[in-house]
């Protein structure tokens, strides 16, 4: 196949609630759709998951549509492209960004199985197509506003629950959790927010029997966790720091986790996203879906590539209607009363894309042709 027109939409989608992290609160999501049609008009719908900000990482909305338009769709526009699993490869030569590959590289994938018309689950070898559902709740302004958010969550099903945590909303707001809610599956994820100075805390932590403290250290250290994974017996989780099945492989041969998150934004697509699993998998080293607030396009990525056997753990990945007042896809994702989601039968992504709604939230768009 040959891709012929990659059309960026940067879109504008305010949040249902604010979501607040170690490095602050976003209300409004500016999310980059990537479309790509090849030479007999089939068409493929990816998602850049970079923030709005380069917090989580050096990417941010902006230098991402810089670069995929400059840059990296003239580097895919005509090649000719035998798999989806080539794209990663096209793009090799430019460096990093690998949430704005991601954009590109999933939706070939999405193409190619809609041209197959198989769903992209599957394409992607995918084997359980029920995935385990968990929620990510941020910092709230109170502890009580965070009760009421686990209890609601509790009710709807989901399998386990993930708050965020920053200096002076740990120890304590998890003591409370622990008291109210008992054993619950639950894990805290500090978005780097501390360093090896704060070893005395994790410890005293440790005693709250958490499924994994998520990305405790700087966001570019595997070094210091693989210290800290020494001292302390709950599982870490890296998050930040993993950027391809290379980090994996490091990161477990340093023991700096036992259990590693995969964003597919973080690690530039799917192609990269199976090669993380496959080490983990083959190391014995759980692996769960992490989530970037996505949109429908973005979350139905994460739903199929969460079919993969190596994800043995709950993922972020939960309705939409947690985040949107509405997507831009039919149906919109729901879970079931265990807190699971059936990945869809459908070709591709499996749920039609709603350019209606698009439009409405379009903030700019651009078509590239080759
Ligand atoms: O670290 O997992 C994270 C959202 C934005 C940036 C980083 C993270 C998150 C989440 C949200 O935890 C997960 C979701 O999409 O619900
Ligand atoms: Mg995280």
């Amino acid at each position: 196949m040959k891709i012929k027109t990659i059309e960026l939409i940067e879109i504008k989608m305010p949040l249902i609630s604010f979501f607040e992290t170690s490095f602050g609160r976003t209300y409004e999501r500016q999310i980059i759709l990537a479309r790509v049609v090849d030479e007999q008009n089939n068409e493929g719908w990816g998602e850049c998951t970079a923030g709005e900000t380069p917090s989580y990482c050096e990417e941010w909305t902006n230098s991402c549509w810089e670069v995929l338009r400059e840059i990296l769709a003239p580097v895919v526009l005509d090649e000719e492209i035998e798999t989806a699993s080539q794209v990663w490869n096209l793009m090799k030569k430019v460096r990093g960004n690998r949430m704005a590959k991601a954009a590109i590289e999933t939706a070939v994938w999405d193409l190619e199985a809609k041209k197959l018309n198989v769903p992209l689950w599957k394409h992607l070898g995918g084997i359980n197509q029920e995935i385990a559902c968990g929620v990510s709740i941020g910092i709230q302004d109170s502890v009580e506003q965070l009760f009421d958010k686990i209890q609601t969550e509790l009710d709807t099903g989901y399998q386990r629950i993930k708050i965020k945590i920053k200096p002076d909303w740990d120890y304590q707001i998890i003591k409370k959790v622990r008291e109210k809610f008992g054993d619950i599956l639950l894990m805290g994820d500090a978005n780097s927010a501390y360093s090896l100075n704060d070893i005395d805390l994790f410890k005293q932590m440790d005693g709250f029997n958490l499924m994994m403290f998520e990305q405790p250290l700087a966001h570019d250290d595997i070094f210091d966790h693989a210290k800290l994974q020494r001292e302390i017996k709950t599982p870490i989780c890296l998050d930040e720091s993993i950027h391809s099945a290379e980090d994996a492989g490091k990161a477990i041969e340093l023991n700096a986790c036992k259990i590693i998150n995969i964003k597919l934004g973080r690690v530039g697509g799917h192609s990269e996203a199976k090669r993380v699993e496959e080490v983990c998998r083959k190391n014995n080293i759980p692996v769960w879906c992490g989530g970037m607030l996505e949109s429908g396009i973005g979350r139905a990525h994460n739903i199929a590539m969460s079919t993969l056997g190596g994800f043995t753990l709950p993922g972020d990945v939960s309705a939409s209607k947690r985040y949107w007042h509405e997507d831009i896809i039919e149906p919109e994702v729901s879970v079931t009363p265990n807190g699971s989601i059936i990945a869809p039968e459908k070709a591709g992504i499996g749920f039609e894309v709603k350019r209606n709604r698009i439009d409405k939230l379009t903030v700019r768009k651009i078509e590239i042709k080759s």
